[in-house]
């Protein structure tokens, strides 16, 4: 496979100013007409090359006539003697064959486009580039009882009717953009429409389509997208720019969703909600990617990408965006908290793998494989650094910088950067490490004080070699840090300390009692902190820390280092979790929400990821043992916070939200002790639920428990939502992840059911996605496990290499396995690796695992 590099960009041979477009749109073959004006880009002799895949070829013209041409490897060759021409090619395509997903395709009987990243040359031959940047007419013709809708990017400037039951449609985008921003939408629609009055008075319609049926569950995603268009005008200055805002929703998706300029394609999932079907944290998601999708207009679509390796600078820019916004709208800490947790459930292990890359990858074979937790959710961290290194006025200056200064262009990180340091006023050298260099660096801190007042913080670092890299320099880390009275529990000092080289001291004075340490507050910086405080400082943090997520932070350490002793064979000595979760719960200063993330156990793979050699079986023992524990001592806590906050009345607020978390966090606990009225308790919350999230925790519990109330529980939820896609992957979600012994022949046994697929991505995720999440069934030590996996793996590829290859990480862990485990584990991917027919998605992702 060819391997492509950073190193090699060169500019375009041709420019494309502009695009028209002809569609003759059917489900088994569409026509496309691509008319080209082309421009020579400087001074060569070489010919136009290109972009085709999947398609056949009708019909070649230049300026008219018949042009020679070559069609071979996936490119088609034009030979253009002039400066420039109109190039125009002839196509047919069949969508309905199309299970990639990728290009033009079907879902539930709607036409549909997905063309980030290389989607758009397996609808029309073209330069498949983010730097060829094109103004696109779209004209769509089909069948107007089964086609009666058609969008496409820009502005509606015509439609009209044409003989044999078929219509027409004309859509024109004024903004110049790359053609992975094309969309086009036909299908038999209807539309939540809206409208919001930008800063400077623009009315901009606003339409949310969906199938009849789901109309009703578009209201949360409305709101949202209003939200977002103001926050993004109030936040960032940044006002929307057309007359129309248009999404889609359908239910076969590779990714969440499609920033397309002005016509945003997205996974149903992250469309639909109501109370009936959604739980708080779809509702949160929905908001979420809505406002992500949104803000790319800005941080993407106004300013693309240069060339794909740099896609962090649209991907990390927006998530960074989004994860603000949602901060804005709700809970702050609590969205900090999860933020940091998915980092450390997705990103770490994929820093610390054989998978691993910078923010800004030097080379792929598939670039689809590079849609990564590192470039969206660590590249988050690195503009969240330079937020917090600049402050909030300083990092405005730069964002308004860059927005002016590249509007309109495909640009590069660097560019990026370059606008933070000129707009901020600051000199970022040093922290372009960040987006070059790879791995989770690791920081030792050592509080030492005396008797006079005086303390020492000692802080060094040290970067993992990585795949590629085994040298690394010292990056520069911005850590807030705290000091806290040992005894008064007051805040003694507080500030930004940047360290910048290997190790660093620095000096505290004039404290006037025993100074406990605080650090990587609000989580600062995407690192691994060993500070080294014993149990008792951290069960005084988790009660006294001012900053939510330190005081969060504490509790999960003192967690884990208690599972840590366990697991290693130590005395199981659960009484200081026990104290500190009986003070958490009892603390009336603090919110429900905020008290069921705090009193949570951290999950098995993140107490994995803390050993040299991952023990599934032991880390579940563990777990258990203390689960039990808090359960039982704190009994009589737990049954008050289950009907404190007893629920329905649905209502989607911060507060209500918490309480709802909460109470599903004690019946946890309450199953957990083995309290004999547990299970009804949980079957009565199933039952009278008014809500997903009351009703899908009740039914985990009673998933993960051997009550006897499981299996009514599973067929009930079965009944009433089996004809709901995304309620059914709930189902099958929540019995992939139980802690039973059974879950490993349970998934083995759901895979054959017949609502399995393997050609929707949402239920692919949902059973083998889930399954490859739960460390002890996953992990089985028979090798099941991985031959489940590896099978679903390599019959997903046939049908498409995208969901398939994202599959694949978690066999590339092997290393941080015991020997045993590690042979099965590699014995999957070389079987996978010699597969015949392997797509490059799968294969890239497997080899490279093995290496
Ligand atoms: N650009 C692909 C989907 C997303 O990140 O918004
Ligand atoms: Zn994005």
């Amino acid at each position: 496979p060819v391997i492509v590099r950073r190193e090699d960009y060169r500019p375009p041979d041709w420019l494309v100013p502009e695009i028209a477009l002809d569609f003759d749109l059917g489900a088994e073959r569409t026509r496309v007409r691509a008319r080209l004006k082309v421009a020579r880009n400087g001074a060569h002799d070489r010919p136009l090359v290109l972009d085709a895949e999947g398609l056949t070829l009708v019909e070649v013209t230049v300026d008219g006539e018949a042009a020679e041409h070559r069609l071979e490897d996936e490119r088609l060759t034009i030979t253009v003697s002039t400066a420039a021409a109109v190039v125009e090619t002839l196509v047919e395509i069949g969508p309905r064959a199309n299970t990639q997903l990728m290009g033009l395709y079907e879902s539930g009987g709607i036409l549909c486009t997905q063309c980030e990243a290389e989607g758009f040359r397996r609808i029309t031959p073209f330069p498949d580039r983010p730097d060829v940047l094109s103004r696109f007419t779209v004209c769509m013709a089909a069948d107007k009882a089964v086609y009666p809708v058609l969008l496409s990017n820009g502005d509606p400037v015509g439609a009209g009717d044409l003989d044999g039951g078929r219509h027409w449609a004309e859509w024109r985008d004024p903004f110049p953009k790359p053609c992975y921003l094309f969309a086009l939408v036909a299908g038999d629609l209807v539309a939540n429409r809206d409208s919001f009055v930008t800063a400077s008075g623009r009315t901009v319609d606003l339409g949310i389509w969906v199938r009849e049926p789901d109309l009703s569950k578009t209201a949360h995603a409305m709101a949202a997208l209003k939200a977002s268009m103001k926050w993004d005008e109030e936040t960032y200055g940044r006002e929307y720019d057309l007359a129309v805002f248009n999404i889609v929703a359908v239910s076969d998706f590779n990714f969440g969703a499609m920033e397309n300029k002005g016509l945003n394609i997205f996974n149903s999932r992250y469309i639909l909600a109501d109370a009936e079907t959604a739980t708080d944290a779809d509702f949160d998601a929905v908001a979420g990617v809505v406002a992500h999708e949104y803000f790319h207009n800005w941080s993407g679509n106004r300013i693309t990408c240069r060339d794909w390796f740099q896609l962090s600078l649209k991907e990390g820019f927006t998530v960074f965006r989004d994860q603000q916004f949602s901060a804005d709208m709700g809970s702050r800490a609590v969205k900090r908290i999860e933020d940091v947790r998915v980092l450390r459930a997705a990103q770490f292990p994929e820093d610390g793998g054989p998978l691993a890359h910078p923010v800004r990858p030097e080379s792929y074979i598939e670039i689809s494989n590079f849609y990564t937790a590192t470039v969206y959710n660590k590249g988050a961290e690195l503009i969240r650094m330079m937020h917090t290194i600049l402050g909030p006025e300083r990092f405005r200056a730069g964002t308004d910088l860059y927005f002016s200064r590249h509007d309109g262009e495909a640009a590069t990180c660097e560019d990026f950067v370059r606008a933070m340091e000129e707009g901020g006023g600051i000199d970022l050298s040093r922290f372009r490490l960040w987006y070059s260099q790879a791995g989770t660096p690791r920081i030792r801190a050592a509080l030492a004080s005396d008797d006079n007042g005086a303390a020492t913080l000692t802080l060094s670092q040290q970067v993992p070699a990585t795949p590629g890299q085994t040298e690394k320099q010292p990056m520069p880390i911005p850590l807030k840090v705290a000091l806290f009275g040992a005894d008064s529990g007051t805040k003694l000092e507080e500030r930004l300390v940047m360290l910048e080289e290997e190790r660093a001291e620095i000096a505290f004075s004039g404290l006037l009692e025993r100074p406990v340490l605080s650090i990587n507050r609000d989580f600062s910086a995407p690192v691994v902190v060993e500070a080294g405080r014993d149990l008792a400082d951290l069960a005084f943090l988790s009660a006294h820390d001012d900053n939510a997520f330190a005081r969060y932070e504490a509790m999960q350490q003192l967690m884990l280092d208690t599972l840590l002793r366990a697991v290693s064979g130590g005395p199981a000595d659960h009484e200081p979790v026990i104290a500190a979760v009986r003070e958490t719960l009892a603390n009336p200063a603090l919110d429900h929400a905020f008290i069921a993330e705090a009193v949570l156990l951290p999950s098995e793979s993140f107490v994995g990821d803390h050993l040299a050699v991952v023990d599934p079986d032991a880390i579940r023992a563990a777990r258990e043992a203390l689960r039990v524990a808090l359960g039982s001592a704190l009994e009589g806590q737990w049954r008050a916070a289950y009907s404190a906050t007893a629920a329905n009345r649905f209502e989607y607020s911060p507060a209500a939200k918490g309480a709802r978390r909460l109470r599903s966090v004690a019946l946890g606990y309450l199953l957990g002790a083995g309290a004999e009225d547990a299970a009804k308790l949980a079957m009565r919350q199933f039952e009278d639920a008014d809500n997903m999230t009351d009703r899908q925790g009740a039914l985990t519990a009673l998933v993960n428990s051997g009550a006897a109330e499981r299996n009514t529980a599973l067929a009930g939820f079965y009944d009433r939502y089996r004809r709901d896609p995304l309620v059914l992957d709930k189902w099958f979600t929540v019995q992939a992840l139980s802690t039973r012994d059974d879950a490993l022949e349970a998934v083995e046994a759901l895979a054959r059911h017949p609502d399995f697929t393997l050609s929707n991505p949402n239920r692919m995720r949902a059973l083998v996605g889930a399954f490859a999440a739960n460390q002890r069934a996953f992990h089985d030590v028979s090798g099941r496990g991985y031959r489940f996996l590896a099978d679903m793996i390599l019959a997903v590829d046939r049908l498409n290499p995208q969901t398939a290859a994202r599959l694949v990480p978690p066999l590339g862990r092997w290393r941080r396995f015991d020997e045993g485990r590690a042979a099965l584990m590699r014995a999957e991917l070389e079987r996978i690796v010699a597969a015949p027919g392997l797509s490059k998605d799968v294969f890239e992702q497997a080899s490279k695992s093995l290496g």
